[in-house]
């Protein structure tokens, strides 16, 4: 790529830390294991800042890591990283890391602890759990887990009787986005989402904040894409750095989103702006489709969206113009009023009506890479049913768990007591919605295991704390990826743990001995059993250790290369109306419904990135934490000036329920809607160990202590909480 489009790319992140050496990388010297004193080590791993999982090379030297930048052969990263992949260098140095097994010696949540040895948190682990099985069956130990050093936890668990485990990133983020389109198309979206970037004239993001939003080559994409002058529309309550590369931007009213899509659909379809071609060919229910949403009308959707109709009108031919090479981003967190199974449903028929699905400059269909299994247990067959989905029968929908369906039976005790809690790698406290319900369910437990690399809100909860090391210090699973390409990419330690720290497989495998089932980790470390899974699939382990990186032969991906259309829905084809839906007493096309308006003096409270963090996992870093120390809350300036507050004055935020947050710095600026104020997630951390970071600005997600669940799949809201802003004495 050349250095201009760089450069644009860098300004569109509108971050500093991304300015790493790039471009002329070369392959030579790989990972020389006779490297002299001095001497630079290079060795290619993948970046778990956040999970668009690039591929990276790392820079040793003496033992020492000092720099990680891109691996040009990896098709996420390209060879550049992001801000927090290039800052994952200080994940390993962080000096407020876990750095031994640590048991509770006080009261639970009072943060007083002993240091112990692996075997004794071990042993003590496997005792506990043995009991909770031996009085309430096995189902009663649950797990949550986030991230690709799960892998094992989940293997070794399930092979004990685990069935209830459930990440954030399902319910809490794309879970209501993938299962809109499943409906829909018969498949989910996926990460990374195979959305055409790199090839499309007209680019409409709904909420989508690219470019605080930093995965990585989903931005290169759109920086590539807006210096072609494609056509960018961004439909956002806050003036986004996206919003600031657009042609058209509308200001909706936070939640008003399935009106204005509902409003395009009617329009494109009223206007014969559609593409009927591929309607007839695959579309199922279009005419009860159009009869349902004939109602929707432009005018309407003005007034619910607040934004003008000429500007309704004007976005809707831009993208039918260019069509089918225009792309309704399907979003990636789309958890944020609790009805999401239906607005992501409503993007999957806008882009149906475009005829863009596996078109060039469309939304492709991702491939993969096929990679022979090592070959490990079967699991028991259980006694019990899961908490969530068909099988419980609620939230029937549900293609994954549900981690709040997993909270609540904790604190309900039915339809099962759940007594044991396995959390790895996710900070519930944040994540979650209602820290009070979190609260309230860990009172519940026997036995709370937090295994992290960090002193989190949640480890602060926990029973026993397992350091993991960060994943510049461990071997995991092998990532086999969908994209243009199939690729699989490796994960190996490129420098040592630095205290007691122990990799996520290593304790999976104590763990799995101490409990007498050893047998289902039939490997001696996790090297020998990469090895056995790249040698089976007909790869060289040793180059593969060297480039990182393994690429699939390219196979049709667009109608355009000759690709043949498929659908996996029970009609074989795209369900404008879906008999499934309706089957279960749900709305078979998307109906708009109102959300409550902020009350009196409030304004609703919605959340986003900033480039330089992930979540509430990058506060502490000391290179993320000098890009941005705490978060701001994004305040109109005219609402500002009528309450009296300053720009970077400090004020509190307290929500409908009285929950009163940490002292935050106002942001006063027209880039936001007067109703709304806005914030990124992850700061305010109550955890006394995360030195650098305690009650550093805000805790979004501890004021999102009101939340709807969806029926559809059990995805919870984060957007339906009102603040309003305490003056500080
Ligand atoms: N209010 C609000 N809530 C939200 C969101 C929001 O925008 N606002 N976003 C939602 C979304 S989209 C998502 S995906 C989820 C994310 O939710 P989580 O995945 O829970 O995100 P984090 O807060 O980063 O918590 C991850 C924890 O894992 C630890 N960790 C990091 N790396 C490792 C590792 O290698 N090993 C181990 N063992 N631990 C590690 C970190 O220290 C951190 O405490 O949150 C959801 N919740
Ligand atoms: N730097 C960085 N990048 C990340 C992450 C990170 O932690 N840090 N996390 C990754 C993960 S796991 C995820 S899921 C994604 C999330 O990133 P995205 O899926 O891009 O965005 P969201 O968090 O859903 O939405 C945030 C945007 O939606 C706008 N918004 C809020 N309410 C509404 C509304 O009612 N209507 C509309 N139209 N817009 C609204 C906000 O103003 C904001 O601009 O980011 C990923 N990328
Ligand atoms: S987008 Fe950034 S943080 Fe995420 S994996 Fe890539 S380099 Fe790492
Ligand atoms: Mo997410």
């Amino acid at each position: 790529m050349s250095s201009f489009t760089r450069r644009r790319f860098l300004s569109i992140s509108a971050a500093t830390l991304g300015a790493s050496a790039a471009g002329t990388w070369s392959t030579a010297g790989l990972l020389d294991a006779s490297t002299a004193p001095g001497e630079v080590k290079q060795i290619p791993t993948f970046c778990e800042m956040c999970f668009w999982r690039c591929g990276g090379i790392a820079h040793v030297r003496d033992g020492k890591l000092w720099k990680f930048e891109g691996n040009p052969r990896d098709p996420q990263s390209n060879g550049r990283l992001c801000p927090r992949g290039t800052g994952a260098v200080g994940a390993h140095y962080d000096p407020d890391r876990l750095r031994q097994p640590l048991m509770r010696v006080g009261e639970r949540g009072k943060e007083q602890w002993k240091a112990v040895s692996w075997d004794e948190a071990l042993a003590f682990v496997a005792e506990r759990m043995n009991k909770i099985k031996a009085e309430h069956g096995p189902e009663s130990v649950a797990l949550f887990n986030h991230g690709f050093g799960q892998r094992f936890f989940q293997h070794v668990l399930k092979t004990w009787g685990v069935i209830n485990y459930a990440g954030s990133s399902y319910a809490q983020c794309r879970g209501a986005r993938d299962v809109g389109f499943l409906l829909t198309y018969g498949a989910g979206v996926g990460s990374p989402e195979p959305t055409d970037i790199k090839n499309t004239d007209c680019l409409v993001l709904i909420g989508s904040h690219l470019g605080e939003n930093m995965h990585n080559s989903q931005v290169q994409e759109f920086a590539q894409a807006v210096e072609r002058r494609a056509s960018v529309i961004v439909v956002d309550p806050r003036f986004s750095v996206a919003a600031s590369k657009a042609k058209y931007w509308l200001p909706v009213k936070p939640g008003t989103d399935l009106a204005l899509i509902l409003a395009w659909c009617n329009l494109l379809v009223q206007e014969g702006r559609y593409d009927k071609d591929f309607v007839a060919k695959h579309g199922h229910g279009f005419d009860k489709f159009v009869d349902a949403i004939k109602d929707n009308t432009v005018k309407w959707a003005a007034e619910q969206c607040d934004v003008s109709p000429e500007l309704i009108v004007a976005a809707a031919r831009e993208m039918a113009s260019h069509r089918p090479a225009t792309i309704v981003h399907p979003g990636r967190r789309v958890n944020w009023y609790g009805d999401d199974t239906q607005r992501s449903r409503g993007i999957a028929l806008l882009n149906a009506l475009l005829g863009n699905y596996g078109r060039k400059g469309g939304l492709f269909v991702a491939q993969g890479i096929s990679m022979a299994p090592y070959g490990l247990n079967k699991y028991p067959e259980h006694a019990r049913h899961r908490l969530d989905g068909a099988e419980a029968d609620i939230y029937p929908f549900a293609d994954e768990g549900i981690t709040t369906a997993i909270r609540d039976a904790t604190v309900s005790g039915k339809p099962y007591p759940i007594k044991g809690w396995f959390v790895y790698s996710t900070n519930l406290m944040q994540a979650l919605p209602s820290e009070a319900e979190t609260i309230k369910a860990i009172q519940n437990l026997d036995l709370l295991v937090v295994c992290e690399t960090m002193p989190s809100e949640m480890a602060g909860w926990a029973d026993v704390i397992l350091p993991d090391t960060t994943f510049l210090e461990r071997h995991d699973e092998l990532l086999t990826g969908f994209g243009r390409n199939g690729w699989a990419a490796l994960r190996q330690p490129v420098v040592a743990a630095p205290h007691e720290q122990k990799p996520a497989w290593w304790i999976a495998k104590e763990l799995a001995n101490k409990l007498g089932i050893g047998d289902c980790m039939p490997f001696k470390d996790l090297e020998e059993y990469l090895k056995v899974r790249v040698e089976k699939s007909g790869h060289s382990w040793e180059k593969l250790k060297t480039e990182g990186v393994i690429m699939a032969p390219h196979k049709p991906i667009t109608v355009e290369e000759g690709l043949e259309l498929e659908f996996g829905t029970p009609s074989g084809k795209v369900e404008f109306w879906s008999d499934q839906l309706a089957a279960k007493g749900f709305d078979a096309v998307p109906k708009y419904t109102k959300h409550p308006e902020a009350p009196p003096g409030s304004f609703r409270l919605i959340t986003g990135r900033a480039p330089g963090h992930t979540f509430s996992r990058t506060q502490t870093n000391p290179l993320l934490h000098d890009l941005m120390p705490e978060n701001e809350i994004w305040v109109n300036t005219a609402t500002a000036a009528r309450l009296g507050i300053r720009n970077r004055e400090y004020v509190q935020l307290k929500n409908q329920d009285g929950v009163l947050s940490n002292r935050v710095r106002v942001k006063a600026t027209q880039r936001i809607r007067e109703d709304t104020v806005y914030m990124v997630y992850g700061f305010g951390h109550s955890n006394k160990l995360m030195k650098t970071a305690y009650l550093k600005g805000a805790s979004a997600g501890q004021l999102n202590s009101s939340y709807r669940t969806d029926p559809i799949m059990g995805a919870t809201s984060i957007h339906t909480n009102f603040v309003s802003l305490v003056k500080e004495a």
